[in-house]
């Protein structure tokens, strides 16, 4: 929006030289609370009461000089500095003012309007690939790695609902709530087991096991593809279009070469894919980095 859109119009100036008797006997016949003082084709300062109610002129630092067709926001950043107006010039005479009291208004209307509220939404991280592929144990390592996440579960791989389905409390794996829901699988499970862990940070969610090909985003933010060293062969480069992380389980198992040898065409193929490496058991080889990239993009939220 150009300023030329928020201002009054043609405002009441004064000389410099006006009497202090007619500044305030012009305020009061234009109700206005600024006068801006111009001389010699410019502003050199504004009228304003003080604080004890007598006038007092400031100077031409607390003046924003302007351009009708400015952006709108720019004299809205001047008044949220050290602006007491901005004064718009057009052909050498003052054509309009933008007060603060005029970005206070607009500003209270953006609020009516709910403009500024900010979506307590989680983040949804969804980890798909075939069965046994390790999606539980990876999410279970997230949970005991994620202190500063309120991190929470939906189990789209179970076979009925939870219990709690009906309205109750969740049940809790390692402190974080989980909703077991296999419509979860379904955009419109997945978003009404979300709806029910509101305060979480980020929503981890096990999908049911399958290949890739049978995984379309389902309103998540980033999709996660879980597949086991050995089999990291059977995976297509053209599946992993929406998936953000791959992680490649049982490197415990694998060899490392073979392994770097199948992710090289994956790699070239998708540029922008995060690719974990992970080995569960007893040192846990790989899994704070996957920790560490759901946390980031918990946080960065
Ligand atoms: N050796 C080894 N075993 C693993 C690894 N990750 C998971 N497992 C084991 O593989 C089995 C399956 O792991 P889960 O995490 O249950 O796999 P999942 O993908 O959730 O499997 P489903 O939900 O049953 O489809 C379990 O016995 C895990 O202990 C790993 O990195 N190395
Ligand atoms: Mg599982």
């Amino acid at each position: 929006m150009r300023i030329r859109d928020i201002m009054s119009a043609r405002p009441v100036v004064v000389r410099r030289d006006e009497p202090a008797g007619e500044i305030a006997r012009l305020m009061a016949a234009a109700d206005v609370r600024h006068l801006p003082v111009v001389e010699d084709g410019d502003v050199v300062g504004v009228w304003t009461p003080g604080p004890g109610g007598e006038h007092v002129l400031l100077g031409p630092e607390r003046v924003h000089r302007a351009q009708g067709d400015d952006d709108a926001a720019a004299v809205m950043e001047a008044l949220m500095g050290e602006a007491e107006i901005a004064v718009v010039w057009d052909e050498g005479a003052p054509a309009g003012v933008v007060t603060r009291a005029d970005a206070v208004a607009i500003l209270r209307a953006a609020l009516d309007r709910g403009i500024g509220r900010r979506h307590r939404r989680p983040v949804i991280v969804r980890l798909a690939g075939p069965a046994g592929a390790g999606k539980t144990t990876l999410l279970i390592q997230a949970l005991s790695r994620l202190p500063r996440v309120a991190t929470a579960v939906v189990q789209a791989n179970a076979s009925v609902p939870s219990a709690d389905e009906a309205g109750g409390a969740p049940r809790r794996l390692m402190g974080a709530p989980v909703v077991e829901d296999p419509h979860a699988h379904w955009r419109a499970g997945l978003a009404r087991a979300v709806e029910r862990l509101g305060d979480a940070q980020l929503i981890l969610v096990e999908d049911r096991d399958g290949t890739l090909e049978e995984s379309p985003p389902i309103g998540e933010d980033a999709q996660v593809a879980v597949m086991p060293a050995g089999r990291l062969g059977e995976l297509r480069a053209e599946a992993l279009t929406d998936v953000q992380a791959l992680v490649v389980t049982r490197m415990d198992e694998a060899d490392d070469v073979e392994v770097a040898r199948a992710l090289e065409p994956l790699r070239a193929r998708c540029a922008g894919m995060e690719v974990f490496p992970v080995a569960a058991g007893r040192d846990d080889r790989g899994v704070d980095g996957w920790a560490r990239w759901l946390e980031a993009l918990a946080l960065r939220r």
